[in-house]
């Protein structure tokens, strides 16, 4: 990410984004004074327009947090319900984010947890009060014991009544079935905003969704790394105030990111599929068709082509992945 911001005095110690702003940090000399005081763990909270709640969500994370080294930043996408005004008044730092949507908001974020907070560690969850800041403890608790680098929240394990609209369920259980089938994602549920990661994770993952399929990029890329993914329970209640999601919109869109994320992870499974349903083809044409008809030869050659294809460039992605996956673990 090349980001570039506004340091701005009047607002407190840490630089506010503003709209239209390409982020960067302030001098290095700054940064290295904000670095010396910095906190390991980072609680990233994308709000958009989430007055109702984002209070409440602020002060669960404040009871929850206490002992641990944290600082809570709100990535605010230009809330007009003075959502970033309360999240100052509860303590956090608020910074605005660049672009627009849920996925560029937390890059925002990340970029800033990372490089101006200096944190180790970063949580993210939502404003909306869905999710309960008393799980926090234990998404941390197998990061900070070095026996996982990322932890997802399963909202299926303690889903309350009206928490998640039927059609969303039945989505998002389809949705984390098919990226386990493209994906080889063995995550429940691969769409929760609830998550522990070690930052360093950062520097091996290309994130580049910007609205809501950032959840399954983050979680292919973390698993392209050799990141050790774990999924904990967590409670999930109605969310208070109005939706961002727009099921079908985003539904298909997560769907396309994940066709994306098969071709650029599982070139052999993408390419190999396309192999097998032109190698079908070409066997039904030639079981159906005369002898002396030969265009069903070329749908199997064509599956040949394409199977080809996919090792090709399967092997080349693993030569190049093993030399990234070996720096942000170093
Ligand atoms: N900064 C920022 N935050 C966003 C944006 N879209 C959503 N959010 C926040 O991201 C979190 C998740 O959005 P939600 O609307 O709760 O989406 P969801 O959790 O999938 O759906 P429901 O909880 O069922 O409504 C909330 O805290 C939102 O305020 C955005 O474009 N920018
Ligand atoms: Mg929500």
């Amino acid at each position: 990410m090349l980001l570039e911001i506004e340091d701005n005095e009047t607002r407190g110690k840490l630089p506010i984004y503003k709209v239209g702003d390409r982020i960067s940090g302030p001098s290095e000399e700054k940064a290295v004074e904000t670095r010396r005081s910095a906190p390991k763990i980072a609680i990233v909270i994308p709000t958009l327009n989430e007055h109702k709640a984002v209070g409440n969500v602020l002060d669960g994370v404040k009871n929850v947090m206490d002992g641990y080294e944290y600082r809570m930043l709100v990535v605010d996408g230009h809330s007009v319900d003075g959502t970033d005004d309360i999240a100052r008044e509860k303590g956090a730092e608020v910074i605005y984010q660049r672009g627009k949507g849920y996925g560029e908001a937390l890059k925002t974020g990340f970029f800033h947890a990372r490089k101006w907070l200096d944190a180790g560690v970063i949580v993210m969850i939502d404003a909306d009060l869905s999710y309960d800041p008393k799980d926090i403890p234990e998404l941390l608790a197998p990061i900070l014991k070095d026996e996982a680098d990322l932890v997802v929240g399963n909202r299926f394990a303690g889903m309350q009544k009206g928490a998640m609209p039927f059609v969303n369920r039945i989505g998002n259980k389809l949705l984390s079935l098919f990226a386990k089938v493209t994906l080889r994602l063995n995550i429940y549920d691969t769409q929760s905003g609830i998550r522990a990661f070690k930052s360093k994770l950062l520097d091996s993952m290309n994130l580049v969704a910007r609205g809501m399929p950032f959840a399954i990029e983050m979680l292919t890329e973390a698993l392209s790394s050799d990141a050790r993914i774990h999924e904990t329970p967590v409670s999930y209640r109605p969310r208070v105030g109005k939706t961002k999601l727009s099921p079908i919109k985003d539904g298909g869109r997560i769907l396309g990111i994940t066709l994306r994320l098969m071709f650029d992870t599982q070139p052999l499974l993408f390419f190999g599929s396309i192999g097998i349903v032109l190698g079908m083809v070409g066997l039904f044409l030639h079981a159906v068709t005369l002898p002396t008809v030969v265009y069903q030869y070329l749908f199997m050659i064509g599956a040949i082509q394409f199977f080809t294809l996919g090792l090709v460039i399967a092997m080349i992605k693993r030569l190049g992945r093993s030399r990234t996956r070996k720096s942000w673990k170093s």
